[in-house]
């Protein structure tokens, strides 16, 4: 049987940790056949990011459509985008395509830096809008107003609980028309989390390629990323990498 075809749009992590290399580790490791349409270069590694580089965006949009029209595509990750302009031609490209999107809308890394200016952030409505399903963290869900104007949206979403306080990590998934559920797991204590968003949802595009329901993918994403996390290699002074490789 041929492995779901699992694209990609994001931005590169020179470290390995985060960002299209934590995306290829997860679609790969999880049996997927990854492909990538890279939005910026990074340069960056457990301590922090050091420089950003947004790609042209023909040059996204010419990535993109490379890989749909030839390979095909059963399922799209959007990550960091790195220019209103990127954001507008995905938006372009992805609105003409009938196939389940995960959107993790991308504004701060792990170790703190900006990775989507304002601008950026309000070319997010576009997608969020064509997104089967947006996977905001604590701060990302603030920014794009909270449950009142997610729910406002009608779109689906989960609520990633990893940020907030406490010793139990809840993650609230919210879907028009269905009852809230959420996924509570004892936290996990570590300073490697570096690339946990990104390989959330990588997974659950990965998934959602393979026919999973949104609700089966998000509750296999999470103990792939639980399992990730306890697999860490311990990588770098700062937030370290997880453990893709040995998962599975
Ligand atoms: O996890 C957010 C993220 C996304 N994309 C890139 C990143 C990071 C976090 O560091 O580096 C390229």
């Amino acid at each position: 049987m041929q492995p779901p075809r699992v694209l990609s749009i994001a931005g590169s992590d020179s470290g390995g940790g985060a960002g299209i290399q934590a995306d290829i580790k997860t679609i790969t490791v999880l049996g997927g056949y990854a492909m990538t349409a890279i939005c910026a270069l990074t340069a960056q590694d457990t301590t922090g990011v050091h420089a950003v580089l947004p790609i042209d965006p023909a040059m996204v949009a010419a990535q993109i459509d490379a890989c749909v029209n030839d390979i095909g595509v059963d399922a799209v990750k959007i990550g960091m985008l790195g220019s209103p302009e990127i954001a507008a031609v995905v938006a372009d490209r992805l609105e003409k395509l009938v196939v389940p999107i995960v959107f993790d809308p991308v504004m701060i890394s792990t170790s703190g830096a900006a990775l989507a200016d304002t601008a950026t952030i309000a070319a997010f409505e576009r997608l969020m809008a064509i997104a089967t399903l947006t996977t905001p963290n604590v701060p990302e869900l603030q920014a794009l107003g909270g449950d009142p104007a997610m729910r406002a949206r009608s779109v689906a979403y989960i609520a990633k609980g990893g940020d907030a306080d406490g010793p139990d990590v809840i993650d609230r998934l919210i879907m028009p028309g269905e009852p809230d559920r959420a996924w509570t797991a004892p936290r996990i204590v570590t300073r490697h989390t570096h690339g946990t968003g990104c390989t959330m949802s990588s997974a659950i595009a990965t998934f959602l390629a393979s026919g999973a329901s949104i609700v089966e993918a998000v509750e296999d994403a999470r103990e792939f990323v639980r399992a990730a996390m306890l697999a860490a290699p311990g990588f770098g002074a700062g937030h370290g990498p997880l453990g893709h490789h040995a998962v599975r």
